[in-house]
């Protein structure tokens, strides 16, 4: 079954409510549908989220780099040369989302070929995850109402909160008020986005300790080389690296540079290809891994738990897979269900998706 043409449509859905956090604030979801056709008539279809905070991606690029570059070089391939498409795509440096988004659109056709999901593909572990919610930056009060709802409507009971402002009272006041409104059955984690220096890290996490948290992430720049290992290595619980470990050389360089002790792995920038190689180096080399969040709408958040769901180590601790509840509208025929604070994989063939048209009709901004 052989590539046949690579079709990309920008779209903009906004928010309801923005997400703000130390690197950048997303109103609108402004990505890129990436469908895949092939000669057999199966079409693959995976969500490009541009960060232009964390990757320098656009909609623009990633339309571009797919136009101009990876279709011309993957038509006419067969959809299971799944080594020889890599070798293709990585001749071009950069742009995980673009590449991400493709590699996830193949593995939708593979399923499809094949009758079976692509968790089933991947490892076939679980048919459902735990939800961790992610907090924007908002006042302790709104913050720890708005976890309270997601509590109470979804059964979600595990939540990252966003940090990295100054003064640090300003993060550390949410995080105790959520552990007053939510009590200790709850599970906190903090993501800084890079927004303190180590030191202001190390005093947070001081303070944090008391209050009870079992992750932290990205407090700190990893360019920050020796204030960052030494942070991680006095950190009391896992350090998880994100942004600053984004590929499978970046992983194993943070992991044995003592720049982290765990991994987010995040499908729309690594794919299922290279999230699955991340993740076994991480198995390998003993780190946990966090299913993370893009700001992924539905059709991501379908892509991270078939992922996550698929193996023992990334089904562990809850994905992050509900700030799509953010989003104005969506573009899937069968929405995404949060039931008691858990997401189930569909059990269809590929992905299992499909697009509304009249809903895409609507958000796609190229007529
Ligand atoms: C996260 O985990 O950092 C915010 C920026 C980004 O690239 O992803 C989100 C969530
Ligand atoms: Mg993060």
């Amino acid at each position: 079954m052989k590539v046949t043409a690579i079709e990309t449509v920008p779209y903009a859905i906004p928010y309801t409510k923005p997400l703000r956090f130390a690197s950048g604030e997303v109103h609108t979801a402004e990505h890129v549908l990436v469908r895949v056709h092939t000669d057999e008539g199966l079409v693959g279809v995976a969500d490009a989220p541009p960060r232009p905070f964390t990757y320098g991606e656009t909609q623009h690029s990633v339309i571009g780099v797919i136009g101009t570059l990876f279709a011309p070089q993957l038509t006419g391939m067969d959809v299971f040369d799944r080594e020889r498409i890599h070798a293709r795509l990585h001749r071009t440096v950069g742009n995980p989302a673009a590449k991400s988004a493709v590699d996830m659109a193949l593995w939708d056709i593979a399923g499809q070929a094949l009758g079976l999901s692509v968790t089933r593909l991947l490892g076939g572990w679980s048919d459902r995850m735990r939800v961790a919610h992610m907090l924007g930056f908002d006042a302790p009060e709104r913050m720890a109402a708005e976890a309270e709802r997601m509590r109470d409507t979804y059964g979600i009971t595990t939540f990252k909160v966003k940090v990295g402002r100054r003064p640090l009272r300003l993060d550390l006041d949410v995080c105790r008020a959520l552990r007053e409104a939510l009590g200790d059955e709850a599970e906190l984690y903090v993501d800084g986005n890079r927004g303190w220096t180590a030191s202001e890290s190390a005093a947070a996490l001081r303070e944090l300790d008391g209050i009870g948290i079992t992750l932290a992430e990205e407090l700190c720049p990893a360019d920050d080389v020796l204030g960052r290992r030494r942070l991680v290595r006095d950190c009391p619980v896992p350090f998880v690296a994100d942004e600053s470990a984004t590929t499978p050389g970046e992983v194993t360089r943070s992991l044995l540079d003592g720049s982290a002790t765990a991994i987010s792995v995040k499908t729309a920038r690594t794919g299922f290809t290279h999230s699955q190689r991340i993740l076994f180096q991480c198995e390998g080399m003993g780190a946990e891994v966090v299913m993370g969040n893009q700001i992924d709408g539905q059709l991501g958040t379908v892509c991270t738990v078939a992922f996550g769901a698929a193996h023992a180590s990334s089904a562990r601790r809850a994905g992050e897979l509900s700030n799509f509840l953010d989003m104005s509208d969506d573009l899937l025929t069968e929405p995404v269900a949060l039931t008691d604070g858990t997401l189930a994989v569909r059990d269809l063939p590929g992905l299992g998706v499909a697009i509304d048209p009249g809903k895409l009709d609507r958000y796609r901004q190229d007529r």
